[in-house]
């Protein structure tokens, strides 16, 4: 098949979850055609079966916003007839699922059927596509998509919930490429970050309101009170600031880095011993599977799909979101003893293998396939 896969370029876990999908269906011997404004973070590799095809804005005086989604749509219809595109598959609604929407219709005139797939990846339907700014247009083109696909069945039902949507929405559960995640530890990374042999606890993000990043700091403050430990912050964000200071306030700022955005999350995983993922809302939570893949156990929230990837006090533990206090009672639990730590991440890591990319890539084909 020759695909055409739009997303956001970036670190987000629906850019993320684009990419390893097109990297996956590359390897499967299908064509894929990324087209985005940047080259994705996880597009790091050569496979002569990917294309990447750039989104140029050109920018005018007139313009205060530059018009990225009719840029996108162009790119779309371009890309679809030089390149014969089978279908095109784009992840986030807003505004990808309105831009292919107009790119579907263009190429309609010109005698081409090209059927379009939306995958909803969350705050595109829970905080962003809710807003009335967008909703009608997420509506519209949620239900002019030709099929939908939402990351857990808590997605789903939130969609049917606030859209008025006239089609079924699929669930396709996000996957990880277990293999990638299974490294050994670099000891000489590990001593430069724990020196003398303190747990590593994790947190992984775009530092964005949603995450409650002060929670992570309250659970570590706690997990401190009782042992030796450090936090390793990556990714950055808006709450970014916000967390240095009360980490400097609570005189916890010689235990904790903040190492930025990451591309080799394998290696930082392949250290940790805790992954904290305090969020108020996770349509799926990809960062904490991955985190389970690498065989690290995860302190959550129940909120949204979380408990469709977490298996209660085996593979970590869910609790209400803003309970600092038993989220941190349960981290203190899994890292305090070495025999209670070395079960908890054998359980993440057999857990997450039932999410392996060879087991959802063919959903995906399977779902192409209908409409071809
Ligand atoms: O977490 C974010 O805010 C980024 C966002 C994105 O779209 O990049 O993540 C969403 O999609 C991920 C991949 O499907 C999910 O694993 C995240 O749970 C979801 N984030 C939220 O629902 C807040």
């Amino acid at each position: 098949m020759r695909i055409g896969i739009v997303c956001y370029p970036t670190f987000g876990g629906s850019g993320v979850l684009a990419t390893e999908l097109g990297k996956a269906l590359a390897n499967k011997n299908h064509q894929v055609h990324f087209i985005t404004y940047q080259q994705p973070v996880r597009l790091n590799e050569f496979n002569a079966n990917i294309f990447y095809h750039e989104v140029h804005v050109p920018t005018y005086p007139l313009f205060d916003y530059p018009p990225y989604e009719t840029a996108l749509s162009s790119a779309m219809v371009d890309v679809a007839i030089n390149h014969q595109l089978d279908l095109l598959h784009v992840h986030y609604a807003i505004p990808h699922a309105s831009a292919a929407y107009m790119a579907k219709k263009i190429l309609e005139k010109e005698g081409i059927k090209i059927p379009v797939i939306t995958t909803l990846h969350g705050t595109d339907i829970t905080l962003v596509g809710r807003d009335k700014t967008y909703a009608p247009v997420v509506t519209f083109s949620m239900n002019e998509s030709d099929a939908i696909t939402a990351v857990s069945q808590n997605l789903k039902d939130e969609t049917f919930k606030f859209f008025k949507i006239e089609k079924d929405i699929e669930v396709i559960h996000n996957f990880v490429d277990v293999s990638r995640f299974r490294k050994k530890p670099i000891d000489a990374f590990k001593k430069v970050i724990a020196p003398n042999n303190e747990r590593i606890v994790l947190h992984a993000s775009n530092f964005r309101k949603v995450k409650r990043i002060a929670d992570v700091v309250n659970v570590f403050a706690e997990i401190r009170k009782e042992l030796p430990a450090k936090l390793l912050f990556v990714g950055d964000g808006p709450e970014r600031p916000m967390a240095e200071e009360m980490c400097r306030k609570l005189d916890l700022y010689s235990d904790i880095r903040f190492v930025g955005k990451q591309e080799q999350m394998e290696e930082i995983l392949a250290v940790s011993d805790l992954f904290l993922l305090t969020s108020e809302y996770e349509s799926f939570g990809l960062a904490a599977l991955e985190a389970m893949a690498a065989g690290v156990p995860v302190i959550s929230t129940n909120a949204g799909g979380i408990p469709e990837i977490q298996l209660q006090g085996k593979t970590g533990y869910m609790s209400n979101v803003g309970d600092v206090k038993e989220m941190s009672e349960h981290a203190i639990h899994i890292l305090k003893e070495d025999a209670v730590l070395q079960e908890f991440k054998k359980r993440a890591a057999k857990h997450a293998a039932t999410f392996d990319i060879h087991n959802i890539v063919p959903q995906y084909e399977e779902l192409y396939n209908r409409f071809l």
